[in-house]
């Protein structure tokens, strides 16, 4: 690895994933282009395209390890990262400025995307639909807000989400666009369910079988809408298909830290009981209508479709690598 320090603003950034200063699947996606932007700006080292490389790739490490479960992360260093793996560059100047442009193109990709989101997604929701989301998805409000921007009559309902309580945030920005939301336990669900017509969620990964992995409690509130025949909709940008489950890989599902559940003080009185918090669940495509994406609505079983047209090269070198761990 590159001995080049890279800029505090980077560990920053890194830190502020870990932490979920920066949260949100599509947040943590852009804030890591960000961050490979401004190593590729700030960069002190020689003057040696080979270098800056090595150089980035620590940076591209350190931005991936910071949380496992959305996709959207490595996806979204692998995008900027691609221009110096697939291509050779005569001088360090040049090499930046490629980075740079990479990354402010997946960035303005990625916000564009979410608003195509809501265009496409505001036309499932009816007027006077009562509509459930659960944690805070900026593709699942853009849904939302957007209807209502249409003059749809809609009855939000938000989950409180523990133990990280998203659902305020989520509150918060459909209050500030003008709706009226209501905050309701996690555990009030089912009981809620047969007064509502609709859920939309965000998601932190999809994978090639149509599975949707989103903030832990998503697949109890699908158990609920099949049951009372409540359309459960995704809504997931092009960046949050995994190409690595396109050869069978499994997400990695996020456990945190029990201090999110509990206080130190309870865990020290309490040395017998386990506190667990496992941050992300996996809902089945049986239990998806359709997740909405910038590029149409889709029903799950066709995600693969969008893995083979977005990510052809990802799904080949992830065909080569399966292949040749076969053969090794
Ligand atoms: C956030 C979460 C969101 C998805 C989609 O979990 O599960 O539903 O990330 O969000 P956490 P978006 O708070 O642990 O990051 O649509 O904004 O990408």
């Amino acid at each position: 690895m590159s001995g080049v320090e890279l800029p505090r603003e980077v560990y920053e950034i890194a830190e502020d994933i870990k932490t979920m200063r920066i949260r949100g699947a599509g947040r943590i996606a852009r804030a890591a282009a960000r961050a490979l932007k401004i190593a590729a700006e700030k960069y002190s080292g020689p003057d040696d395209p080979e270098a800056f490389v090595e150089y980035m790739e620590k940076a591209a490490h350190l931005l991936k390890s910071t949380r496992p479960t959305a996709v959207s992360l490595p996806n979204a260093v692998n995008y900027v990262m691609r221009v110096l793996r697939e291509r050779r560059f005569d001088t360090v100047e040049a090499a930046i400025k490629a980075v740079i442009e990479q990354a402010e193109r997946f960035i303005e990709y990625s916000m564009k995307a979410t608003q195509r989101i809501g265009e496409i997604g505001s036309r499932l929701l009816q007027d006077g639909d009562r509509v459930l989301t659960h944690c805070n998805s900026s593709a699942a409000l853009s849904v939302i807000i957007e209807a209502w921007r249409r003059g749809k009559d809609l009855e939000v309902y938000a989950t409180e989400t523990r133990p990280k309580f998203q659902g305020h945030i989520t509150v918060t920005k459909l209050s500030e666009a003008g709706l009226r939301p209501t905050l309701v336990p996690d555990s009030s669900v089912r009981y809620l369910m047969k007064r509502l017509d609709k859920v939309v969620v965000g998601a932190d990964t999809v994978t090639a079988n149509g599975a949707v992995i989103n903030k832990i409690g998503t697949s109890q509130i699908a158990l609920a809408a099949k049951e009372h025949n409540v359309n459960f909709f995704v809504a997931a940008e092009s960046i949050k298909f995994s190409p690595h489950t396109v050869i069978g890989e499994l997400v990695k599902i996020e456990e945190r830290s029990p201090l999110e559940v509990v206080q130190k003080e309870y865990l020290e009185r309490n040395p017998g009981i386990v506190v667990r918090n496992p941050a992300f669940d996996v809902t089945p495509p049986e239990y998806i209508d359709a997740i909405i994406t910038e590029l149409g609505v889709i029903p799950p079983q066709a995600a693969i479709m969008i893995l083979v047209e977005e990510y052809k090269r990802e799904i080949r070198d992830e065909l080569l690598r399966a292949t040749a761990d076969i053969e090794d």
